[in-house]
């Protein structure tokens, strides 16, 4: 507690902080934390670590995790750039600073893909961390954004045929597979093994729906008549935002049990989940700023994890650790929670 508080207080003077002195201090605490027993919420003592990934001034934002990489879009150099965050060498690496725009970023092993606009238009490029080779994987002339990745597999959102559909490159193959390209709007696509799903407008309001790779068969998930929306997967668990009790909650349909859960339907708003195993995390306005709360599928248990007056944004989440953008008005701040039981990154 003492050095997690003296800790904090440090990092809560941004006056005297940049990315490389938390660097340090990211090292020093991971050598410390052996014999740290981290920070337990008074509320509902879930544990865990904060350190900062980047405090330094500017906007930052779409933080994406994967093993001990932790990836974001930095505007350090007037536009969109992608960069790398290594929490086992403390290292930070820029992986695209071209002087357009490149956003939104996501991560699976030693492959970053993210959404670039230095042809005119948004497109999809990836780079191999194990080569050390940046290649485009879509640039066709209208709008590809928001991309996903697991494995070989990058799927994103496409406006070419006049309206957003969703589209695949495997990079198996070498091949771009059309995945859904309904004539109304299908957005934010995520993707887990064989599973594609995202949020569709084919219905008059946002449902969510799944392709199947494996039997190249689609399935809808909740065509409820409210909106359903920002679905997130991990393994046979989808989670989403639903709004069916007049208002943002949490939702989540388990593919195996072919059953549909609530995780959250708290009267104020619940955004942005993300999953990864037991755990879901989303944002919460229920105390007037966004807080991250963190729900415990198998233990049926909800913690809160971030307190104080800044809101929290945009988690994501890779085993215990959790990445998030805290908002410092036009300073925009990266931090990573360890939570307790997982110990630190390998
Ligand atoms: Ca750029
Ligand atoms: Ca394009
Ligand atoms: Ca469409
Ligand atoms: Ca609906």
């Amino acid at each position: 507690m003492a050095i997690y508080d003296s800790f904090n207080n440090k990092i809560a003077n941004p006056k005297h902080r940049k990315c490389h002195q938390g660097r340090s201090s990211l090292l020093l605490l991971l050598s410390l934390s052996f014999f740290l027993i981290g920070y337990s919420n008074r509320q509902n003592e879930i544990s865990f670590l904060k350190l900062p990934i980047c405090v330094e001034k500017g906007f930052r934002w779409s933080p994406a995790i994967y093993g001990n990489k932790v990836v974001r879009e930095d505007w350090r150099n007037g536009n969109g750039d992608i960069y790398l965050y290594d929490l086992k060498t403390g290292k930070e690496v820029p992986i695209c600073t071209e002087p357009r725009n490149q956003r939104s970023p996501a991560i699976y092993g030693d492959r970053i893909v993210w959404a670039d606009d230095r042809n005119g238009n948004w497109d999809i490029y990836m780079f191999d961390l194990k080569v050390g080779k940046e290649m485009p994987i879509c640039t066709e002339e209208h709008n590809q954004w928001n991309p996903a990745i697991y494995g070989d597999r990058i799927a994103w959102m496409d406006d070419r045929n006049g309206n957003w559909d969703i589209y695949m490159f495997d990079l198996k193959v070498g091949k771009e597979i059309p995945i859904c390209t309904e004539e109304h709007n299908q957005w934010s696509p995520a993707i887990y093994g064989d599973n594609i799903v995202w949020e569709d407008w084919r219905n008059g309001n946002g449902d969510i729906y799944l392709y199947d790779l494996r039997t190249g068969k689609e399935l809808p998930i909740s065509r409820e008549p409210h909106n359903q929306f920002y679905p997130a997967i991990f393994k046979d668990k989808i989670v989403w935002v639903d709004e069916r009790n007049g208002n943002k909650d949490i939702y989540l349909y388990n593919l195996t049990e072919k059953r549909e859960t609530q995780i959250c339907k708290e009267p104020h708003d619940q955004w942005m989940p993300a999953i990864y195993q037991d755990y879901v995390i989303w944002m919460d306005k229920r105390d007037g700023e966004w807080k991250l709360h963190l729900f415990e599928i198998k233990n049926n248990k909800e913690s809160q994890l971030t307190t104080g007056k800044e809101n929290a944004w945009i988690p994501a989440i890779y085993e215990n650790k959790i990445v998030y953008v805290e908002d410092r008005g036009d300073d925009k701040y990266v931090y990573l929670l360890i939570l307790k039981g997982g110990g630190e990154p390998k």
